[in-house]
């Protein structure tokens, strides 16, 4: 790092320029290069040639593995801490101590304290809703939603309630999931994981667990009205058959959009349609990450949805928004997707449910956790980089 860059730093504000059109990411060499997109433009869409500079304005650093966000009316951030922590954060970075009463969390590996929402109506309600991996006894654990009312000083969750457990727990500390995304209907869309492990791999597709899912629920508990009648199947499972969904975002047009963690190679975006099959592990793109086929290697099958896009290499997706903000104007409808391994954030141009461009920022920069926009169009993510960062990203004009 050179000096008046580490000034910068010091002063908060650092002026970057982003030629996305100058970073070709579509010339790394994919996992799986015997395997064919089902479509065109499903892999390798066209970069983006995008010469925006972006300011980046450190709001508030010292957070331990920040994970979720959202904004509060009032301007201010929620933000959650993988080991078990809330915090609230300003607009010009104080950060408030841990809010207490939250119930305790299973920390280990990818676990933790995870996403945390809240909806429109909270200066009426100050209700937050918030996931975590339940610890569940004997070493397992289990993605749990639950929901409080905020003291009116911020400092105390109360009338807590765990609306939602997921079944079967396991002892795995890994692929939680997690997103938490409200529908136009009021209805709260959890997102979860199959656990890792080759034995409940398979439940991914078994619609009597909620391994590997779209769950939609009733923001206090149980299975939303409207959703799917899949036989046999629990009345919560709104898709099935998927991996690890960490990026889940509504969409301009109303419908829920996921972005799952795949196997080597086989990251992948989503428009989950009521009661369909995602297709994990029967089918996907890329590889084990020991280098072997998963199952049969197959990339389609009948009845099994193929991904609207997908990456090979991955970008471990973290966090998803769409933008609709009024700062970047040639942004809009894109949606941008925070990436751990790929270390960018991720924008993506779509035209009738198909991806046309993309472009990436911040590449190499440090893992992006989570990726919101403000109330006045910046755009705003968190990051394990500057030693666990609440970032505000604004053109350079
Ligand atoms: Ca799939």
């Amino acid at each position: 790092m050179n000096a008046r860059l580490a000034l910068s730093l010091l002063a908060g504000a650092v002026l970057l320029p982003l030629n996305a059109s100058a970073q070709d990411f579509n010339a790394a060499a994919p996992n799986a290069p015997n395997q064919r997109p089902a479509f065109a433009g499903q892999t390798r869409a066209p970069i983006i040639a995008d010469t925006i500079a972006l300011k980046r304005n450190i709001i508030a650093t010292g957070f331990e593995h920040p994970w979720g966000m959202d904004q509060l009316p009032d301007g201010r951030w929620l933000v959650s801490e993988r080991p078990g922590r809330m915090r609230i954060v300003t607009a010009e970075g104080a950060v408030s101590p841990a809010i207490r009463g939250l119930p305790e969390v299973d920390a280990r590996g990818q676990g933790g304290l995870l996403d945390v929402v809240v909806r429109d109506d909270f200066s009426a309600t100050r209700r937050v809703w918030w996931s975590y991996a339940e610890p569940r006894g004997a070493g397992r654990n289990a993605t749990a939603v639950a929901t409080g009312v905020l003291s009116p000083d911020g400092t105390t969750m109360r009338e807590v309630e765990v609306i939602f457990r997921q079944q079967p727990a396991w002892a795995s500390t890994r692929h939680f999931g997690s997103r938490l995304v409200f529908d136009d209907k009021g209805a709260l869309f959890v997102t979860t994981g199959e656990r890792s492990l080759p034995e409940p791999r398979q439940l991914a597709q078994d619609v009597t667990t909620h391994l590997g899912k779209v769950l939609r629920i009733d923001p206090m508990g149980g299975p939303a009205a409207g959703n799917p009648k899949i036989a046999g199947g629990l009345p919560e499972i709104w898709s099935y058959g998927h991996r690890n969904i960490q990026a889940a975002a509504l969409g301009p047009e109303g419908a829920l959009w996921t972005v799952e963690h795949g196997p080597r190679g086989g990251d992948e975006l989503n428009r989950p349609e009521p009661g369909k099959n995602y297709g994990w592990p029967i089918i996907t793109y890329g590889e084990d990450y020991s280098g072997r086929a998963i199952g049969q290697g197959l990339t389609a099958h009948k009845g099994m949805e193929q991904p609207i896009y997908y990456w090979d290499p991955v970008i471990a997706p973290s966090g998803m928004a769409f933008y609709e903000g009024d700062m970047f104007e040639t942004w809009q409808g894109s949606a941008l997707i925070g990436g751990l391994a790929g270390q960018a954030l991720v924008r993506l141009t779509l035209a009738d449910g198909r991806v046309t461009g993309e472009a990436r920022y911040l590449q190499g920069k440090g893992r992006i956790r989570d990726v919101d926009v403000a109330a006045d169009g910046a755009v705003m993510i968190l990051t394990d980089a500057n030693n666990g960062a609440l970032v505000r990203l604004t053109p350079h004009r």
